[in-house]
């Protein structure tokens, strides 16, 4: 009997959050930002990642920024804020992913026009987030060498609604055994003809690959010339 109340009020809240991300994506449009949701299970090595974007994009002066959820510490804004970018930290207190209202508040005092990129690092989590739009353009599913190439398969929601998908850690493949050809194989029987990057951030290997696709998807948008 409770069961139908329950979804009832899940389904109200998801509604909520629906409208606020279409606002947000609409004033994202508007500011020239283009904007990438990077979602993972925890350690996949989002924030090493996103910390060499962060510091190549800055490198190249293109202005860029980003908020990283975590269920507690900064560790990750810190880590990221290396970067030279601007970073905030959005910390959930236990909840297993970011809702739009969260990202919005933390972006408060940004002058979203003067950014050309805007990352969100979400709540490590394969499955919560999946179902919360944040106002993205692009939202990067990222796996790693050491979690199995089945992961797409046994969670399809993430990589169903991803944009873009990230091998991380390739530098560790062969150590681990990673079977490429599995694990590409997964990914496409669940997004088929989704692009994937294959990356290590410890050792630089195929970030200029991901910043130039970052570029093409600003460009296409109608940002580039801002
Ligand atoms: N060998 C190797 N290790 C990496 C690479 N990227 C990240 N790591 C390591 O993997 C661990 C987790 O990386 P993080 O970047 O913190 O992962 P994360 O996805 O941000 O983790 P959460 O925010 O907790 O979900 C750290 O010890 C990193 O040093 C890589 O390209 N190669
Ligand atoms: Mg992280």
């Amino acid at each position: 009997m409770i069961e139908p109340r329950i979804l009832e009020v899940r389904t109200k809240i998801l509604k909520k959050n629906d409208e606020l991300a279409r606002d947000m994506r609409r004033r994202f449009t508007e500011a020239g930002v283009l904007v990438v949701n990077m979602v993972s299970s925890p350690g996949t090595g989002k924030t090493t990642f996103l910390r060499e974007t962060l510091a190549r994009l800055v490198a190249r002066g293109e202005p860029c920024a980003a908020v990283v959820g975590d269920l507690e510490t900064d560790n990750d804004a810190r880590r990221l804020a290396e970067s030279g970018a601007p970073v905030r930290q959005i910390m959930t207190h236990g909840l297993c992913h970011l809702e739009a209202d969260m990202v919005e508040r933390h972006l408060e005092g940004w002058n979203l026009s003067t950014l050309h990129y805007l990352f969100i690092e979400n709540v490590g989590n394969l499955v919560c987030p999946t179902s919360w739009d944040l106002g993205e353009s692009i939202r990067l599913a990222l796996l790693s060498v050491t979690e199995g190439e089945d992961k797409p398969l046994k969670y399809p929601g993430l990589f169903n609604t991803a944009d873009m998908a990230a091998i991380t850690k390739i530098d560790l493949a062969e150590v681990c055994d990673f079977n490429r050809t599995q694990a590409m194989a997964a990914i496409e029987a669940v997004r088929p003809g989704m692009r994937v990057f294959e990356v290590s951030a410890k050792k630089g290997i195929g970030i200029d690959a991901w910043l130039d696709e970052l570029a093409e998807r600003r460009g296409a948008l109608g940002y580039a010339e801002r």
